[in-house]
This record gives structure tokens, C-alpha cells and sequence, in this order.
């Protein structure tokens, strides 16, 4: 049998960790045949909710969990750890602005960069779910400068996945024929699904759905928006399907892209397509297994440019927010 693997996840005892956990725990993270380790982190006030999850994981006595760590302490948390999953983060309150929300986030990424980069395993890989999710990352990335730039990830495969299922259901065929669909930019309401570049069928999604008005006035606004319906009906943020797209974002990185499709991750761009380099910023990717790279050579279009800029823009202006936690 292998080794396990150790995985951190932060916000452990949050409504996304509850799904998030249980796949990882069954083999859905890594895969069938790989042990794992779950470390656990959360704030002290969780300390109590975490023991109940703590004791939900017990009970599914699943054979590839090979221990259970809960502690609100970072160096133990992230001690060895192969993938840090960061989904705990403070939610925005009546009354805040996005610089206050990003500045008390910004303080908790910073002490979890440090902590990664001085107690996790030589191989560790971070993907960070917590909004605002680009910035938390950058700022994380930025305290660990040891750890190499290209094993940090922000979360976009969640607008990834909500785009597909939007074009297949207007499309009327499987969401599997949807492919070619990527996110650019940040994960907020600027994110810009590009959907000139996307396939139904093998085909352009613009010669199979032909209306642009619908693309324009319906599909963007209802991925960009799709967060806001999901409180709105719930009364509660999206959390299986967020879990979900965390699942998805690991198997997108560890494993080949078939040939005919891309996958979304927000990435330390090193100023493909003119975006400012050093930026988190989302694009077309590709993995060979091992190694990723932004797809290169899409043709963008004037108004796909405006909204690659209008979303860099507003990572540029989050990153000037945090600038005193940049060193
Ligand atoms: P919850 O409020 O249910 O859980 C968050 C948990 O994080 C809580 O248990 C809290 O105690 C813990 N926490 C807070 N500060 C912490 C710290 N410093 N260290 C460790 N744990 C800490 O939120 P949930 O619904 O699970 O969402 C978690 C985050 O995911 C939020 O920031 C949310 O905005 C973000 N999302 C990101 C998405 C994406 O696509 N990137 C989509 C879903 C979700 O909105």
C-alpha cells in the first residue's frame, strides 16, 4: 500500500468542508488507491463543530483514511502536507467594504503562507477556495516565497462548471459535449467565461447557439450572478457544488487534459495575453500531468478583450488594497 498522503484543509468545520471532506476521505481527491491524512484546520470558537465532523469522518470508516488531525494550530495543520486546501476565510458583513474584508483575510493568508512554507512537505501544492479567492492567494503566495510560484491555485472551476451546464441546457445535449470553456480572471462578478472560444459538439458554441443577445444578456450575467441565486434561494452560499469544483480543480491539475478541452484555475500569470505579470489570474489551461500551461495563441475578440482587462483591472486594484501584505 502507499503512503498517505497528507492533506490541510482550513475552514474544516464550514459548510464546505462538510462536502469537501467526505470526498477527499472516500478517494475522491487523489484517488482509489491513495491513503490519506487529513489535517484539519479551523479557528478555536469551530474548535467544538470540528469534533462533531471529526467524529462523522470516524463513522464512515473509510478505508483509505488513514488519520484524522484537527487543531487550530497552522504549524501542525499544514505539518507535511502534499495539498493545503484553503477554504476558510471571513464572509463580508453588512457595512464592510472590500478593502476591510480584504485586509482581515489578507492578515490570515499571510500566516498561512508562512506556516505552509515552513512546515509543509517538500511537494506541497496550494489551492485556495476562500473569497476573495485570486487575492487571498496572492497574498499567501507572496509570504512563501521559498515555495515555487507555480503550485498556487485559486479556485475558478465552480463559474467553469456553471458555464458548461448554462450553454448544454440552452443547447439541449449532455454537459459532456461542452468543452473549450474557460474562465479569465478573477472569481467575482467580473469573471469572464469566453465563450467564443468554446465547443458543443466538436462545434463553435456560437454557430450552435447562434442568438449572441442570449450570450450577452442571459449566459454572462447568470454565471457571473450564479453565487447571489444560489444565497438567494438557500439562504445559505453554494457549498456542495463548490466542494465539487475544489474536487475537479485537483484532478484538472494532477492529470492529462484530453486533447480536445481546457480546464480553469487562477494561476501566477507570468503576463500571458498582456495581463500584468504576478497577478492570480484565471486562463485556459493545460496539464501534461505534471506540469501546466496557459493555452496559448486564442484569438481574443474586442469584446472578449474589454472583459480580460475590465477583470484584471479589478485583481490590479485588490492587489493595490494588500499592498503592505506584499513583501
Ligand atoms: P463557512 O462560513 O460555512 O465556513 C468557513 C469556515 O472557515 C468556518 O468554519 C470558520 O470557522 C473557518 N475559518 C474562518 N477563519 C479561519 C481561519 N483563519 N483558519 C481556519 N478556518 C477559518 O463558509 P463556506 O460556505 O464553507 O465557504 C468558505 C469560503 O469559500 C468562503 O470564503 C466563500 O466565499 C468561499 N467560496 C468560494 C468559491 C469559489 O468558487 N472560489 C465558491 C463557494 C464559496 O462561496
Amino acid at each position: 500500500m502507499k503512503n498517505p498522503v497528507h492533506v490541510a484543509v482550513t475552514g474544516a468545520a464550514g459548510q464546505i468542508g462538510y462536502s469537501l471532506l467526505v470526498r477527499i476521505a472516500s478517494g475522491q481527491l487523489l484517488g482509489p488507491d491513495q491513503p490519506v491524512v487529513l489535517r484539519l484546520i479551523e479557528i478555536e470558537p469551530a474548535m467544538g463543530a470540528l469534533e462533531g465532523v471529526v467524529m462523522e469522518l470516524q463513522d464512515c470508516a473509510f478505508p483509505l483514511l488513514k488519520g484524522i488531525v484537527p487543531t487550530c494550530d497552522l504549524a501542525e495543520g499544514f505539518n507535511n502536507a502534499s495539498w493545503a486546501m484553503l477554504v476558510g476565510s471571513v464572509p463580508r458583513k453588512a457595512g464592510m467594504e472590500r478593502k476591510d474584508l480584504l485586509g482581515i483575510n489578507g492578515k490570515i493568508f499571510t500566516s498561512q503562507g508562512k506556516a505552509i512554507q515552513e512546515n509543509a512537505a517538500s511537494d506541497i501544492r496550494t489551492l485556495v477556495v476562500g473569497n476573495p479567492c485570486n487575492t487571498n492567494c496572492l497574498i499567501a503566495m507572496n509570504n512563501a516565497p521559498d515555495i515555487p510560484k507555480d503550485r498556487w491555485f485559486a479556485m475558478t472551476k465552480l463559474d467553469e462548471n456553471r458555464a458548461k451546464t448554462q450553454l448544454a441546457i440552452k443547447a439541449g445535449v449532455d454537459t459532456t459535449e461542452v468543452k473549450n470553456l474557460a474562465i479569465w480572471g478573477n472569481h467575482s462578478s467580473t469573471m469572464y467565461p469566453n465563450y467564443f472560444d468554446a465547443t458543443i459538439g466538436g462545434k463553435a458554441a456560437t454557430d450552435v447557439i447562434t442568438d449572441e443577445a442570449w450570450y450577452k444578456d442571459d449566459f454572462i450575467p447568470t454565471v457571473q450572478q450564479r453565487g447571489a441565486a444560489i444565497i438567494k434561494a438557500r439562504g445559505l452560499s453554494s457549498a456542495a457544488s463548490a466542494a465539487n469544483a475544489a474536487i475537479d480543480t485537483v484532478a484538472n491539475i494532477v492529470r492529462k487534459t484530453p486533447s480536445d478541452d481546457v480546464f480553469s484555475v487562477a494561476i501566477c500569470s507570468q503576463g500571458e495575453y498582456g495581463i500584468e505579470p504576478g497577478l492570480m489570474y484565471s486562463y485556459p489551461m493545460k496539464s501534461d500531468g505534471e506540469k501546466l500551461s496557459v493555452v496559448e495563441g486564442i484569438e481574443l475578440n474586442a469584446f472578449s478583450k474589454e472583459k480580460v482587462v475590465a477583470t484584471e483591472n479589478e485583481l490590479k486594484e485588490e492587489k493595490a488594497m494588500v499592498a503592505d501584505l506584499l513583501p
